[in-house]
């Protein structure tokens, strides 16, 4: 369409005559319509579960745990972090927990997750069992989960989690906390988790 040949208003109602103001105050109420109706779409494909950077978090849940612990409750010397070897996480005052979930990566691309905090411990960390050669379940540190593109991780009991350590309080079944997860590529995350027997 030759749109320099309508140069104005006025030029456009002449060739157009009457026809031109219908058209013209319908076509705003239809763009409204347009805008309305993705909103609402908007609002009802969100799932419940947390979802952002293409990522979904699905059904975090932590065992329960508490901050005071048996007889460890004084052994706040932070040196004693250097004798931790992965079997004990001495050093904090607080007991541990860990936070599971399955982790969807709908995109094209891998993500990984990086890093995590929450107020209810003085230390989070990103750990993975393994069970060695004599058949003890042993844990440590690692620097990430990769969620491969089309792909999922799941952190569970045996595999990898999310290490609460130090325990700002009693973490009882039923009760939620929030955590924030933090991805290479989808950013920061804050999931909503619930304490449950595993
Ligand atoms: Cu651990």
């Amino acid at each position: 369409m030759m749109l320099s040949q309508v140069t104005t208003e006025k030029e456009w109602m002449v060739t157009h005559g009457k026809g031109w103001w219908p058209r013209a105050r319908r076509a705003p109420g239809l763009v409204l319509l347009i805008v309305l109706a993705l909103v609402a779409l908007t609002a009802c494909g969100g799932s419940e579960e947390a979802e952002a950077g293409g990522l979904r978090l699905d059904e975090p849940w932590a065992r329960p745990g508490l901050a005071s612990p048996g007889q460890s409750t004084m052994s706040h010397d932070e040196t004693d972090e250097a004798t931790d070897d992965n079997s004990a996480h001495g050093g904090h005052g607080g007991g541990t927990s860990a936070i599971f979930l399955t982790i969807s990566n709908p995109g094209n691309e891998d993500d990984r997750l990086v890093a995590a905090t929450t107020d209810v411990a003085e230390v989070v960390e990103i750990h993975r069992s393994t069970i060695d050669a004599s058949g003890v379940m042993r844990m440590g540190p690692i620097d990430g989960v990769t969620i491969p593109a089309g792909g999922k991780a799941e952190l569970k009991p045996g595999a990898e989690h999310i290490m609460l350590i130090g325990l700002t309080r009693d973490l009882e079944v039923g009760d939620r906390f929030s955590a924030t997860l933090q991805f290479e590529r989808a950013g920061e995350m804050t999931i909503e988790v619930e304490v449950r027997e595993p």
